[in-house]
């Protein structure tokens, strides 16, 4: 009897500002068409064993985010795409759009200028610079509460924004912990704690917690994010940046259009900048911008007699 050849998936790896990127451009599950939302649906329904097999070990790591291209519903878009983690699908990844950017570049299907992506949770325009660095004007973010405060066990009282931005941030500027790599592990333990008193006391959509404090590498701050998975995001976090710009154009504390440079834990740095949609309801369309790097192309082989195929979880 002859064994059935593995499934190939290609895929091609980059990395923005130290967070890595995996694009499946070939071998990904029929999704059955529809709108990028749509086929969102199906993907996390019937193929999280691939979700997992793409990103989680022993193929990937907590840290990979991985980028499906898809047939977009809206023909006014290059490309459709869903984006997932360790753990499960994300709405939105300004990280991860800037990596897809950088890769169809790459793989010669776009160039300069700007380009609709088509997201679950919108439409986002990508614009490739003759430089190479990319600017993503985010889906219509805003902040939906200011300074909810919470108890964390084992921290104590800590207060928060929530807002909206393609993912629900819940982001802590006053605490006690330096954002410095070596912290990392202390950052993480206090962030997951703090994800999960916000969860359980009136926010069960946050999936992403930002801790902020003082610059070191020139911007205006750096930021510690804490993903789903538990892994955090080694750059600045585009979503995460969005989300703090609708904080900061909430309080006034940043003009429409003026830059703000937010520092990842690494020190890599995303400029920011945003344009009111409606100040009565706090809605602003954010615009990151950042590079990124193609470190690898490969093919994944799905080995159905691998007791791991579908990875580690
Ligand atoms: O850049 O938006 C982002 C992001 C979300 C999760 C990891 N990176």
């Amino acid at each position: 009897m002859s064994t059935p050849p593995p499934r190939r998936v290609q895929v091609i790896d980059s990395h923005t500002g130290g967070e890595p990127t995996r694009v499946v451009v070939a071998g990904g599950p029929d999704l059955g068409g529809g709108t990028a939302a749509d086929q969102l649906k199906v993907f996390r329904e019937q193929h999280d064993h691939f979700r997992s097999a793409v990103v989680n070990e022993p193929r990937g790591s907590d840290v990979l985010v991985g980028a499906m291209l898809v047939e977009p519903a809206d023909k006014s878009c290059v490309a459709g795409v869903l984006f997932f983690n360790n753990v499960g699908v994300l709405g939105m990844c300004g990280h991860g759009t800037i990596g897809l950017v950088v890769t169809l570049a790459h793989l010669g299907r776009i160039g300069p200028g700007a380009h609709r992506i088509e997201t679950p949770v919108g439409v986002v325009t990508a614009t490739l610079h003759a430089d190479g660095s990319v600017s993503v004007a985010n889906v219509p973010s805003h902040r939906k509460v200011k300074a909810a405060r919470v108890q964390v066990p084992g921290i104590g009282e800590v207060a928060g924004d929530v807002a909206w931005a393609g993912n629900w941030f819940y982001l802590v500027g006053e605490h006690p912990w330096a954002l410095d790599l070596k912290n990392a592990e202390q950052l993480t333990d206090a962030a997951w704690r703090i994800r999960q008193a916000v969860n359980s006391q009136g926010f069960p959509e946050v999936d992403h917690v930002e801790l902020f404090g003082p610059p070191q590498a020139g911007g205006d701050s750096r930021n510690f994010v804490l993903c789903p998975g538990k892994a955090y995001d080694r750059s600045p976090c585009g979503t995460g940046t969005s989300a703090k710009l609708a904080c900061l154009a909430a309080d006034g504390k940043l003009a429409e259009g003026a830059p703000w440079v937010q520092e990842s834990i690494l020190g890599s740095r995303f400029t920011g900048s945003f344009r009111w949609l409606d100040r009565g309801t706090g809605a602003i369309e954010p615009t990151i911008t950042g590079t990124a790097f193609v470190n690898s192309e490969a093919t994944l082989l799905l080995d159905g007699r691998d007791p791991f195929c579908w990875g580690i979880r």
